[in-house]
């Protein structure tokens, strides 16, 4: 325990707020369900590969509410329920659905991590958040998660079960007989996000059923799902943007139909649209890009695809507008993060904003100020002039006030007014839509996938030949940027690239933090103050990159 609570509530008077203005309606995603069974029983909810069996499986409303009430009372028989957090590493698999709805009905908090997670990253969201239990998954994509699993419950004494879905002993929980238990409060945590991290190792971001509920609720309507839609997964599951933006959540909360998609490249995407009629699906800008190239030679018909989101890092205006000539359906922006704040493009919105902008946010309580790029510490009261780029400050009804158990992290990631610092660079248009233009944080967007420069450094430096290190972003054409790791070796040292890559995917980390490119240099340059001085680092890959 780091003391103190373990998350920083909304004040009273905000939550009152949210709650009459009918946003908190004080439901748990366990009723949610049940709501959700009633109204659509027999239409299909989830369509997706078991992990159990390797077939594809078709499940209903029913059915889901079904296996999401054995699973909570596999749990609960099990000891896992009244707040534990549990770790879920799941691939996309049809089980993620009923698993996750299953740990909210006995009220265990999820903790989401993704299939590309290690040991070194495992065990860190298992030792902060004091995890009782692990459900994943056995040999995978030639990986084992299940003796990946177990090793991080050997090293963190709170780890008391490991389920792997596929196994007897899962099947067994699976099978529970379903009982009546309590409500866990809707307005307590359900579940534990990760952030994409600047400093050290990614944080955990505490979400509410109550503040959950409501961004998904209006994603839904946002993206205007209804019962015929059907969604398509393609990136991991477990991301917050497959989740919520409009996500599988969304997708549900409008009776629709989730697929899941074990794989993202266009192949089994087109494949999966064709035949199951997808109508709606959420991706990052490079595998936009890729979907774009393989459209012009591809025999599936895509006819039925209506909406592509795009986001998680920026689109290229470029490529935003080969999207709609290429796959024949409307292009949406979407700017999001785990922490909360979400924007969109709306469907109706003129061509040119969503070809060149990221959208509006959500909600109109979400409150938004753009304040001086240039102090770390800037307050939510330090605004630059309307239609300036500066960095984005938000506070509203679906986004976090404090990590989980991180109080000495939160009172600079965090104004004392309760603004979440998102990080990003950010101009708005008069119409009110954002541009993403940059970002003050140290932060890697590696196609979406987030990299904390720092927690790479400290990986390197444990190497007995590196004596500093500095990680930053390079551009590039496909990912949009990769790392790179400038290594100041020991006297005498001369670490291979090869060597010390490897070193760093063996200390358990996942694959996309392993440094795209290694440089050995001889010192880096500092600021004023003496710190290595990453903007003058990337200038100076700018300008090879430049040269050739
Ligand atoms: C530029 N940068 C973007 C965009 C996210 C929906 C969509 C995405 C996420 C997500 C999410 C961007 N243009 N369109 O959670 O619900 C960068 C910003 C942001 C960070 C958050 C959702 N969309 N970004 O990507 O927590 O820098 O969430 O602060 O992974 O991604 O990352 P993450």
């Amino acid at each position: 325990m780091t003391g103190g609570p373990d998350h920083t509530p909304w004040p009273a008077a905000d939550a009152a707020r949210y709650r009459a203005l009918g946003y908190w309606q004080g439901q748990t995603f366990g009723t949610w369900l049940t709501g959700l069974a009633e109204a659509y029983a027999e239409r299909t909810a989830v369509v997706g590969v078991s992990a159990e069996g390797g077939e594809q499986v078709r499940w209903t409303y029913a059915e889901l509410d079904d296996r999401a009430h054995r699973l909570a009372a596999g749990f609960v028989e099990r000891g896992i329920a009244d707040g534990q957090r549990v770790i879920v590493q799941l691939p996309n698999v049809a089980e993620y659905v009923p698993v996750i709805f299953g740990l909210w009905r006995a009220g265990a908090l999820p903790v989401f991590a993704l299939p590309a997670h290690r040991r070194s990253e495992l065990t860190h969201f298992a030792a902060h958040a004091e995890a009782s239990a692990i459900v994943t998954v056995g040999e995978h994509e030639r990986h084992d998660f299940a003796a990946e699993a177990r090793a991080v419950a050997g090293d963190v004494p709170s780890v008391r079960n490991v389920f792997v879905v596929g196994e007897a002993e899962f099947a067994e929980l699976a099978a529970a007989e379903p009982k009546e238990l309590p409500d866990p409060d809707p307005s307590g945590l359900a579940f534990l996000q990760l952030s994409g991290g600047s400093t050290g190792m990614s944080k955990l971001i505490p979400r509410t059923h109550d503040d959950y509920l409501y961004s998904v609720r209006e994603s839904a309507r946002i993206c205007r799902l209804r019962p015929e839609s059907v969604y398509l997964v393609v990136l991991p599951v477990a991301h917050n943007y497959p989740m919520s933006s409009p996500g599988i959540l969304g997708a549900l909360h409008a009776g629709s139909t989730v697929v899941l998609s074990p794989r993202p490249d266009a192949d089994t995407a087109f494949g999966l649209i064709e035949s199951e009629g997808v109508t709606m699906c959420g991706v990052v800008p490079p595998l936009a890009a890729a979907w774009v190239q393989a459209a012009a030679r591809t025999t599936r018909d895509l006819s039925t695809l209506e909406v592509l989101l795009v986001g998680g890092a920026k689109c290229a205006r470029e490529l935003a507008e080969r999207i709609e000539p290429a796959l024949g359906c409307r292009l949406q922006q979407v700017f999001g993060m785990a922490e909360g704040l979400v924007f969109y493009t709306r469907l109706d919105d003129p061509d040119e904003l969503v070809l060149s902008t990221q959208g509006r946010p959500i909600s109109l309580d979400d409150e938004i100020r753009v304040v001086d790029p240039d102090n770390p510490e800037a307050s939510s009261d330090d605004v630059v002039e309307p239609g300036q780029a500066g960095a984005l400050l938000t506070r509203g009804p679906y986004t976090i006030r404090g990590y989980y158990r991180a109080a000495e992290h939160n009172a600079t990631a965090f104004t004392p007014d309760g603004f979440y610092r998102t990080g990003d660079l950010v101009r708005f248009h008069p119409s009110g839509h954002v541009e993403v233009v940059g970002r003050v944080k140290e932060q890697i967007n590696r196609g979406g996938e987030k990299v904390a420069p720092e927690e790479v450094e400290n990986h390197l430096m444990a190497h007995p030949d590196v004596v500093d290190a500095a990680v930053v972003g390079m551009s590039d054409d496909y990912l949009g940027e990769r790392t790179c790791a400038y290594v100041v070796p020991a006297d005498g040292a001369e670490p291979a690239e090869a060597e010390l890559r490897r070193f760093v995917r063996e200390r358990g980390v996942a694959a996309f933090k392993v440094p795209d490119r290694v440089v050995l240099t001889g010192e880096f340059p500092t600021t004023g103050v003496g710190k290595t001085s990453k903007r003058e680092l990337r200038a100076l890959l700018a300008a090879q990159a430049k040269n050739g």
